[in-house]
This record gives C-alpha cells, sequence and structure tokens, in this order.
C-alpha cells in the first residue's frame, strides 16, 4: 500500500515535470528590448515642444545670432503644457532645451546665450526647470532634446572643445531635473560644405547619458536606443521591424536612400533592437508662427497618423508648439482632446476580449499558451505556438454574428519580433474568407477594412522567423473609417 502510494507520487511527478517541460516559454528570439525600451514602446504616443527664440522671430532654423532678449513670453504656462498633453493621452514630453540657434531655454553655467540673458522672469526663469515640476506633479515623464549642431557656441567646430561644452550642458540637464525619459539627438546639420566641420563624440555622449539617466532612451537615426523613421511626416514603413542591422545607419545624419530605407523599414532578423519614432508636427512648421494658426491638422488627419505610426510598429511623437505667449495655443490644445476622444470612442468596445478562443497548435498545448491568452486583455500574457511551428492560426467565436471594421494585433514583444505576414480571414458558411492582411506587427499593428459581419474570425500567420506569440487580438466597429 506505501509503496503503491510512493509510486503513485512518483508518477505524478513525471508527469507534472514532462507537462511542465513540454511549456516551458518560447525562448527570445533574436534581438530584444531593454526593460526602458519595452516601457517607451508601450508609450505609443508622446507630445513634442519646439520652443525658444525661433518662436519670437517667426523662423524655423535661428541664426545662432538673436538678441536674447527677443525671448519674453508673457504668460508661459508649462503646466498648460502638460495638461494639454495628459488630455492628450501623451506619455513622455519633450522640449526642446536647445535648437540649432544655440538659444538656452535653462540658465546654463557654460554660456549666456540662454534664459538669463532674456526680460522673462527678470532673467531668473528656467522652462526646463517649470516644464520638469509640472510633469513631475502630473505624473507626466520627460524627454529633452538638445541641438548637437549649434549656431551660437564659438567652440563649435573646434571639435574637443565643443564635445566638451557639449557633454558640461548633458550633465546640467541630466542631473538638476529629476528623472529623463527620453533624450532625442537630433542629425541636422545645415552648415554646408564651406561651414564648420564638427566632429561630434558620439561615443562619449552616449556614455554620459547611460552613466546619468540609466532609464533613458537615447533617439537618433543611429539610435542606440531609439532610431528616426526616415520621415518628418509621421508614417513608418510597412514592414517596419524594430530589429535594424546597427551597419546601415552608421551615424546621425547619414545621407542616402538606402539610408533611409534602412530607417522606414528596419531589418528582419536585425541584431540591434532599435524600434522606429515617427514625429510629425500638428502645423507646417516646427516653431509656432501666428500665420500657421489656422493650419492645425484636423482629427482625421491625426487619426491617420496614429494608424501610420502607432498601427504599423513605431511610435507617434506629435510636436505642439508654444506660442510667444508661452502657451499651447487653444485650437492646438482643443485638438489634442479630440484626437484622444476619436481613439478612445474608436477602441472602447473590443469584440474579441474574453470569447472563446481555438487554434491550430497551441505550446505545449497547454493553457499557458493558449490562443483565449490574447484574448484576456493582459499585455504580458500570449498565444504561442510550439518551437518550429512559424506558421498557424487562432480563431475567436464572437458569441454571435457581429460587425467589425478594425482589427489590432500585437506580438509579445519582450521575446522579440516574429511575424513577418499575416491575414484575417471570416467563416462564411463552410469557407474562409480573407478580409484584411499584412506584413509585421511587432508592439501592435492596426488594419482598417470594410465593414465585415460574421461570428468566427481568424488571425492567420502566414510566415514567421520564429514560433509567433500573440499576446493580443481585437476587433471593433468604428463609427469612421
Ligand atoms: C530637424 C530639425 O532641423 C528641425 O528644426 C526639427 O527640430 C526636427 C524635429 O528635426 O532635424
Amino acid at each position: 500500500m506505501r509503496i503503491g502510494f510512493r509510486v503513485f507520487i512518483a508518477v505524478i511527478g513525471i508527469v507534472w515535470v514532462a507537462v511542465a517541460a513540454k511549456v516551458e516559454a518560447p525562448k527570445p528570439f533574436g534581438a530584444v528590448p531593454t526593460r526602458a525600451q519595452l516601457a517607451w514602446q508601450r508609450c505609443e504616443t508622446n507630445l513634442f515642444l519646439h520652443f525658444g527664440v525661433n518662436t519670437f522671430t517667426d523662423r524655423e532654423w535661428g541664426a545662432g545670432q538673436e538678441d536674447p532678449k527677443v525671448f519674453n513670453p508673457s504668460q508661459l504656462d508649462a503646466r498648460q503644457w502638460v495638461r494639454a498633453a495628459k488630455a492628450g493621452g501623451f506619455k513622455i514630453v519633450i522640449l526642446t532645451a536647445k535648437h540649432h540657434d544655440g538659444f538656452c531655454l535653462w540658465p546654463s553655467r557654460y554660456t549666456d546665450h540662454s534664459v538669463k540673458s532674456s526680460p522673462w522672469r527678470e532673467g531668473k526663469g528656467d522652462v526646463v526647470r517649470e516644464l520638469a515640476d509640472a510633469c513631475r506633479e502630473a505624473g507626466m515623464k520627460l524627454g529633452i532634446y538638445l541641438s548637437p549642431w549649434d549656431r551660437h557656441e564659438k567652440t563649435y567646430g573646434d571639435s574637443p572643445r565643443y564635445n566638451e561644452y557639449y557633454k558640461n550642458q548633458m550633465t546640467e540637464l541630466l542631473t538638476n531635473y529629476g528623472p529623463i525619459a527620453e533624450v532625442w539627438f537630433d542629425g541636422a546639420c545645415g552648415e554646408g560644405p564651406n561651414g564648420k566641420r564638427q566632429e561630434y563624440d558620439w561615443e562619449a555622449y552616449r556614455a554620459l547619458v547611460r552613466k546619468l539617466q540609466l532609464e533613458a532612451v537615447m533617439f537618433s537615426d543611429a539610435g542606440p536606443d531609439v532610431r528616426w523613421i526616415g520621415n518628418e511626416r509621421g508614417s513608418a514603413g510597412d514592414p517596419c521591424w524594430a530589429t535594424v542591422d546597427p551597419k546601415k545607419v552608421p551615424y546621425p545624419g547619414a545621407p542616402g536612400d538606402a539610408v533611409i530605407n534602412a530607417l522606414q523599414h528596419g531589418d528582419p532578423g536585425g541584431t540591434v533592437w532599435r524600434p522606429g519614432e515617427s514625429d510629425v508636427s500638428i502645423r507646417p512648421g516646427w516653431f509656432w508662427h501666428k500665420k500657421e494658426d489656422e493650419k492645425v491638422r484636423s482629427v482625421d488627419n491625426l487619426v491617420d497618423l496614429y494608424f501610420k505610426s502607432v498601427g504599423r510598429n513605431s511610435l507617434l511623437l506629435l510636436n505642439v508648439p508654444p506660442n510667444d505667449q508661452g502657451l499651447l495655443s487653444d485650437g492646438d490644445a482643443q485638438r489634442l482632446v479630440e484626437f484622444r476622444t476619436r481613439l478612445d470612442v474608436m477602441f472602447r468596445t473590443d469584440l474579441a476580449l474574453s470569447r472563446k478562443a481555438a487554434a491550430g497548435n497551441a505550446r505545449g498545448n497547454s493553457g499557458a499558451y493558449a490562443p483565449a491568452r490574447a484574448l484576456d486583455g493582459n499585455a504580458d500574457s500570449y498565444w504561442a505556438t510550439d518551437d518550429g511551428v512559424t506558421s498557424s492560426w487562432m480563431e475567436v467565436d464572437l458569441g454571435k454574428p457581429e460587425k467589425f471594421n478594425l482589427a489590432a494585433i500585437q506580438e509579445a514583444i519582450a521575446l522579440g519580433q516574429r511575424v513577418e505576414s499575416y491575414h484575417l480571414e471570416y467563416r462564411d458558411g463552410a469557407a474562409w474568407k480573407e478580409f484584411a492582411g499584412g506584413t509585421t506587427i511587432g508592439h501592435k499593428r492596426l488594419d482598417r477594412f470594410e465593414p465585415v459581419t460574421a461570428q468566427h474570425v481568424r488571425l492567420v500567420i502566414d510566415k514567421a522567423l520564429a514560433c509567433p506569440a500573440i499576446s493580443s487580438f481585437s476587433l471593433y466597429l468604428s463609427a469612421d473609417k
């Protein structure tokens, strides 16, 4: 009896071990995101604030000779900026602490070309401080843009000296204002063939940021953490991989069509994780110009950009420039609210949430990776197939025929980006009919299509670099097209 019981326990143990061994999670595939990159991708929409002397001189690129006295916003209120960002659902606000004209929005110790030489707050003001305080109060993350190209600073072109200057300023910004979520390195330089030649010490800049703000992601054409998407139209490539071959974009500002192509699309199986950020302005210019007050993008246009950036595994960085009073203009702020309201309505009711699911293959035949995991509203659980199964399907039973015209799919990107192509189909009697499809998925893929009414819907993974891991599959009926 006792021996029989022991045998029984041993058998249970062996079976348990065998089952547990079978349902081991998929191994990460290729390059994977760091914790900071993953948190950044989940932000989805960030807000850019272009503000500085150009706001007062009606220019886009200041010459560097501007009199600091022109900087005098009468009602600057960083809390208003952050309120508008919050209302628009933006997660990080990135301020041009210094643009190409070299004028600093904080009282840097290393130059007088800053707010301290302006009449604003009698030379005692600090825009970066006011924004950092407003962010902290509101639970908003802060990012900084510190232009490498500097048309004012005398040492620019004297490479070692300017690199010191730049690093000193970076140190001020990264030590005095609390946590910084993103550092934006702009690759632009308009010096031209006869202009000054500055060799930026990118390696030293990056090392400094890593040392001072471990959780900050660094943006530039060449990353290292986040890449430029290759245009300023807010539109990612299709396909769009978060992985890249770093040799294709050797340094920020590297020219050529091949570079732009690499930025737009990334590389399947690329050795480095470097997701794309799609920057675009809500107005024609990056800085505020009175004459553009009537040229603020429409909600339809902004939603379209959202689909072309966030919906293609990128992040939307939308610029909304404060005006010469130091406020976001009412029309712009209002547009942000309308944009978010529209998205909230679109994505309010997920018809697939918690519905019954089936799949052609579920890893280890186990509940841990069952298709229902893609319908549970949990970003960290996922449906996965067995190793080596790189094409399969999962099916959702909507309970009754439902009408929908919008699909959202997400991969469990903590394990790497895998899917190369997929399509969607619905059951019509005995037949399955395709109604949408595409290439990469990544963090998020959004599809809009003519309304379909069906009860049974399949996500078919046609091709993947490794067993797919799908964290979410959702269907919606949106009133607009
Ligand atoms: C560009 C700059 O030259 C523009 O002025 C703007 O800051 C944009 C975001 O990046 O490279």
